[in-house]
């Protein structure tokens, strides 16, 4: 190999570094501030998991990111999240997404599954209707952006959820 080869691989290398460096890096605030790809709103950080999963394995997967399936509590919020939703998805239409409510433990008992008070809700005409063999988990519908409960083994889009996490700015005092 010449030394301009050399030089060139070398250069090639450190190319490839940057772009993996800065492939990872993201920008963030010193403080209040939601993980990379989490967006804030309001106090909560929202993440929208493509993947469809069961009811259950979406929560699972929230749990493994310190979160929970998204939990509302207004109108406010979720007006918040269907603008996220529309945003991150781009084709809101027809799609169905898990958010955290359940009744699996005693039927027509809602909670949410970060265990916040289930007082407001946004039924679908007719819903829920525990249909078949029973539905216990809930999806947002974008269309109309209103609820409908589900089978727990259907698949899924969700939308995991978080507290903002406040870290402090180090303070340095002069002496
Ligand atoms: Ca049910
Ligand atoms: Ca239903």
């Amino acid at each position: 190999m010449t030394s301009s080869m050399k030089i060139l691989a070398v250069s090639v290398f450190v190319c490839i570094l940057m772009v993996l460096a800065f492939a990872s890096f993201c920008p963030s605030n010193d403080y209040n501030t939601c993980p990379c790809n989490w967006r804030e709103f309001d106090g909560r950080c929202f993440h929208y998991v493509k993947e469809k999963k069961t009811w259950a394995q979406a929560e699972q997967n929230c749990h493994s990111m310190n979160a929970n399936l998204v939990s509302i509590h207004n109108e406010e919020e979720e007006l918040s999240l269907k603008n996220f939703i529309i945003e991150e998805t781009q084709s809101p239409f027809n799609l169905k997404i898990w958010i955290g409510a359940s009744d699996c433990w005693k039927e027509g008992s809602w909670y949410w599954s970060d265990g916040t008070q289930f007082s407001f809700t946004d039924w679908c005409r007719g819903q829920p209707n525990n249909l078949y063999t029973g539905q216990d988990c809930v999806t947002i519908k974008l269309r109309g952006r209103c609820w409908d409960d589900r089978s727990c083994t259907d698949t899924f889009s969700s939308i995991c959820a978080k507290r903002v996490q406040k870290s402090h700015p180090t303070c340095h005092h002069r002496t």
